[in-house]
């Protein structure tokens, strides 16, 4: 049987991260274990994430989070089992998690350079929990600045604009569980096989379409919106025989990850401009807007705060928002184009 097996594409995402780092990163492998160590959490939560239901763990905490949102036991036990596996890989020095007001230093373990800083959001979207909606799992890593030692790293070392990432993806427990990186090198996409505990390649050099047919907007904010926003929506919605992306499809599941993964490999813009109960955005900087969008520029798109390219703001605090344009080149350019008012005559 062996010599007729189809080899196919079979790569776990073990044995990417081994033949593409290698390429990449000094020979420490540091980085190496440190992406296994979020596939390894990520694991564990779909795991119980497939089994909140039968093991209860749905429903609160009761403990209200920074963010002044009762947290969810899903959202709790996400931020834990991450922390947990970061503590024991010892790769990286200090964490920023949407569930915890500080940066949370970790000592990073002596065989290990440990210079890694992770910013996260251990579960978005949680409000779909308890409804079976798809939530995911949002992270940023970046390097501490050379002359900081792990031990003594803060949450300045944190605060480095997008650009400076060295790595960015997500995990999205939807139909099928998907783990989605890049480091600087394109944006692969790993499917978790779970009989055998592995995420297989499914999805290499993920590449998002110039322009797509699906807008992604909370309209209910419709009043709140600046005249130009309102006008880009009100074209999308307008039938034109010469353009088949419209009308626009309105695809909003409330969940960002499930969104934005949906948005990149079909074509499509997600918006979450200032609205009247989120005058700032409501996506967060850190750990949500410019993690995805270094995502979508790797695959060919933009994400903007409706003015300034995400990756280049300067981060002021570990919890700030943003507002957010991200998606398809062409349908970031147009949005802008309505926004400043020079919407196009066609
Ligand atoms: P709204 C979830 O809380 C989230 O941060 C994103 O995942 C989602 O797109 C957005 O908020 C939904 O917010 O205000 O439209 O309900």
């Amino acid at each position: 049987i062996a010599e007729h097996a189809d080899l196919g594409d079979f790569k776990t995402l073990e044995q990417f991260i081994l033949e593409t780092q290698s390429e990449y990163e000094h020979s420490s492998g540091s980085f190496s274990r440190l992406l296994r160590d979020m596939s390894v959490a990520a694991k564990i939560v779909n795991r119980d994430m497939r089994r909140a239901g039968l093991l209860d763990i749905y429903g609160q905490t009761g403990i209200t989070n920074v963010q002044g949102e009762v947290q969810k036991k899903m959202d709790a036990l996400a931020h834990k089992e991450f922390v947990l596996a970061l503590r024991r890989g010892g790769e990286c020095c200090l964490i920023g998690s949407e569930e915890h007001a500080e940066a949370i230093p970790i000592d990073a373990s002596s065989e290990s350079d440990g210079h890694y800083i992770v910013l996260m959001d251990p579960l978005d979207g949680s409000s779909n929990i308890d409804v079976n909606v798809s939530v995911g799992t949002i992270f940023s890593i970046y390097r501490i600045p050379d002359d900081v030692p792990p031990e003594e790293a803060t949450l300045d070392d944190a605060l480095q604009p997008g650009t400076d990432q060295v790595a960015a993806g997500y995990i999205v427990y939807g139909s099928s569980t998907m783990l989605v990186y890049t480091t600087g090198h394109g944006v692969n996409g790993f499917t978790l096989d779970p009989s055998i505990g592995e995420f297989l390649l499914s999805h290499r050099n993920l590449q998002t379409p110039d322009r797509g047919s699906i807008c992604s907007i909370n309209s209910g904010n419709y009043h709140a919106f600046d005249q130009g926003l309102r006008d880009y929506l009100n074209w999308l919605q307008e039938y034109d025989e010469n353009d088949p992306n419209r009308p626009a499809k309105t695809r909003y599941i409330g969940s960002f990850v499930s969104d934005f993964h949906r948005n990149m490999l079909m074509g499509g813009i997600y918006m979450y401009p200032s609205t009247q109960g989120n005058p700032d955005g409501k996506l967060r900087l850190m750990y949500e807007a410019n993690p995805m969008a270094f995502l979508i520029e790797q695959a060919g798109g933009k994400a903007t705060n409706g003015k300034t390219r995400i990756m280049e703001l300067e981060p002021e605090s570990l919890h700030q928002r943003t507002p957010l344009f991200i998606g398809s080149p062409d349908m970031v350019d147009r949005a802008h184009a309505f926004l400043q008012g020079n919407a196009p005559q066609q």
